[in-house]
């Protein structure tokens, strides 16, 4: 495992480290976009008051924390067999020499080694519409490993009464930030109640240590709206979802490599609107997943 001075050094002394994935820079964006989103949400970490540690697999070796042209590098690799890692996939990109972009699973596999609890994101993996087992093992992974996500939900390819269910099933306790619905990624509202709604980072914080004083192993999410601003029509969306879902069943796409490409037909079919959505909920959810990160380590050094 290898991190930069900067990271190692926070966590030492217990400031707040801000985890953040790498699968969204090789599969949920295309390049250049998605390099300059991995950076400024890097920029929105700091804001918040938290080091960034972009966790990704470089020749097999672990990196927690990325240099600018170690993004770069990843950003390129958009659009190529490079390995999307979930669980099931680390070990086989560690032992293989490869590179490896981690998932919300892969990401928090390896950020709880590293001893970070905040992870920021755009969106989670979930129950593929008309696939029930089509399950993603970001789920799971929300079930058993103990670090809190922020991200704005799920997109609506995805059955999302259906994956509420399945998180509720793993005991992940959906955290509304600021709302009483769980967002739906590029829209701010899902139908779906969340099981508290919280307003400050403290309130968060609290939460996260009332977790860790059981011990308990699963992880929270914590769900935020994309900004007002740039939330998109939730009805050209979902026509747009609804397009691409119907082609990816035609053309027989499905496993790890639906999400990818259902992200990217929906980006198409919605233009820059979409992408625009995107960049403002994952630089507004690094600023808050930082807040969060500050918040908890005042409390613990209050505490201690
Ligand atoms: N949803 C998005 N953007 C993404 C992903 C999901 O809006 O980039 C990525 C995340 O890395 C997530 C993964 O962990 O897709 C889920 O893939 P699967 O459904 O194969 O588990
Ligand atoms: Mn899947």
């Amino acid at each position: 495992m290898q991190a930069p001075d900067e990271v190692v050094a926070a966590l030492a002394a217990g400031q707040p480290v801000v985890a953040l994935e790498s699968t969204v820079i090789t599969h949920g964006l295309p390049y250049p976009d998605n390099v300059e989103t991995a950076v400024s949400m890097e920029t929105a970490v700091r804001a918040g008051g938290a080091v960034p540690a972009t966790i990704a697999i470089l020749h097999g070796t672990v990196h927690i924390g990325l240099t600018v042209d170690q993004i770069e590098y990843l950003g390129r690799l958009a659009g190529t067999a490079i390995r999307k890692c979930s669980r099931r996939d680390i070990p086989i990109a560690l032992a293989r020499g490869e590179d490896g972009a981690t998932t919300v699973a892969g990401t928090m596999i390896l950020a709880q080694q590293a001893g970070i609890e905040l992870f920021a994101t755009g969106g989670i993996g979930g129950v593929h519409r008309g696939h029930p087992f089509d399950i993603s093992a970001d789920l799971i992974e929300l079930g058993r490993t103990a670090v809190t996500v922020v991200c704005s939900g799920a997109k609506s390819i995805l059955d999302l009464p259906a994956t509420r269910e399945v998180l509720e099933t793993h005991g992940v306790p959906v955290i509304g930030y600021g709302v009483d619905e769980m967002p739906a990624f590029f829209a701010r509202s899902s139908g779906l109640p969340v099981d508290v709604r919280l307003d400050t980072p403290q309130q968060v914080a609290a939460v996260i240590l009332a977790r860790r004083q059981l011990a308990l192993q699963n992880g929270l999410l914590i769900t935020v709206p994309v900004p007002a601003a740039e939330a998109c029509d939730p009805e050209q969306v979902e026509a747009a979802i609804t397009q691409a879902t119907h082609e990816a069943d035609q053309q027989g796409i499905h496993g790890p490599t639906a999400t990818p490409w259902l992200l990217r037909r929906v980006m198409a079919l919605t233009n820059g609107r979409s992408l625009r959505a995107n960049t403002a909920l994952l630089q507004n959810n690094g600023t808050i997943a930082a807040n969060i990160a500050a918040a908890l380590s005042r409390g613990l050094s209050a505490n201690s």
